[in-house]
């Protein structure tokens, strides 16, 4: 495969010849100077893509198969049952981008009807992303993973220098659902850069629902989500020079009916001060971190943000209780032929 118009992929050691690997993560003094000036809010909050460190992205993976956390089961089945149709909207020989691309389980599930020129899985999660790229590729001899570090969300961070192609993102998850409505039409329009004229976008959106059954996806009985929400702690101790300690929190998720979205915060349990680097920040006891919005759709809903993204919607599959949905996005052409 050719290489990026950036930095050389780098070779990653004992892979298989089909996978290769580029970092374009971004530099720790930047992301120290986003944590602390989300900590420095009226409402504190940080950015949700600080849960994926290794340990994070494990954490996840178990969220994935606990009885109360639907979506990962029912995209999956959504996927599975709808995979030939899905390959007919995407065209076999595409190059197939990930953002978010974890451990690259629900790829599987395509792949074999959509035969892609290239897979390009693109994570924060370093070690993790490495380590589902050489599986994927041991698994898949004859599929080309390039496999990019980055933020998805930096718009200049556009994977270069892959194959011809059609291009197609694949965003399952509804990972999109953890900005507000506001980034995620930004985030698809620029997605939509990404894409040459007949490109499109394959996503993944969890749906409205009812209060109960939304909060007992982000409160399982078995505390993993709460331990997926502290650790977003621990990571920042690590890349921010942080000295949090995770006993002050506990967690707290609900599901914010007016805004259509979960909310997940970490109550502090106590007075206390946390010092990064050199800045100082007071937590008063009840006082919250909010660390993640998982915004639920409506067919409508959703229907409203595609439009505004300059996309049209294709096809949609639905599980039959719709809980969670797929859709094929495509760009909507303007008469002059231009996005
Ligand atoms: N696509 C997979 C994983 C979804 S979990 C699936 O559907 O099962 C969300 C993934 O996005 C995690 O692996 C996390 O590390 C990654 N992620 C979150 N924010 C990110 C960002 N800003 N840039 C790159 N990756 C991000
Ligand atoms: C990755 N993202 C779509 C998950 C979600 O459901 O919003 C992350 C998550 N947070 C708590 N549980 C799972």
């Amino acid at each position: 495969m050719k290489g990026l118009s950036g930095p050389a992929p780098v070779l990653v050691k004992r892979q298989p010849s089909n996978v290769v690997f580029s970092d374009l993560h971004p530099r720790v003094g930047n992301r120290r100077q986003e944590i602390v000036s989300g900590l420095q809010k009226e409402q504190k909050s940080i950015n949700p893509k600080y849960f994926y460190d290794s340990r994070g992205s494990k954490l996840f993976e178990q969220i994935t198969e606990l009885p109360e956390y639907y979506p990962t089961r029912t995209e999956r089945q959504i996927l599975k049952s709808n995979a030939q149709d899905m390959a007919e909207c995407c065209g076999q020989n595409c190059v197939l981008i990930e953002p978010g691309s974890g451990s690259s389980e629900k790829v599987r599930l395509l792949l074999d009807s959509l035969e892609p020129a290239a897979y390009v899985p693109m994570d924060i999660s370093a070690d993790f992303l490495k380590l589902a790229a050489i599986q994927l590729a041991e698994e898949y001899p004859w599929l080309n993973v390039h496999a990019v570090c980055t933020d998805f969300a930096r718009q200049e961070n556009e994977p270069g220098g892959l194959p011809e192609g059609k291009r197609v993102i694949f965003y399952p998850g509804s990972t999109l659902g953890n900005m507000k409505p506001a980034e995620a039409i930004v985030f698809l329009r620029n997605l939509g850069h990404w894409l040459k004229r007949d490109g499109g976008v394959l996503i993944g959106i969890d749906m409205h629902k009812s209060t109960r059954v939304l909060e007992a996806a982000y409160n399982d009985e078995r505390g993993i989500t709460a331990l997926f929400n502290l650790n977003i702690l621990s990571n920042i101790n690590k890349i921010a020079d942080a000295n949090f300690d995770t006993s002050h929190f506990r967690h707290h998720a609900f599901y914010n009916q007016e805004k259509y979205r979960i909310e997940m915060h970490l109550v502090s349990k106590v007075n206390h001060v946390v010092r990064l680097g050199d800045t100082s920040i007071t937590m008063t006891c009840g006082e919250s971190i909010h660390t993640e919005n998982s915004y639920k759709y409506t067919p409508e809903s959703f229907q409203d943000i595609t439009a505004s993204a300059g996309f049209a919607i294709r096809s949609s599959w639905f599980d039959q209780q719709q809980l969670f949905s797929v859709h094929y996005l495509e760009l909507v052409r303007t008469n002059n032929g231009k996005n």
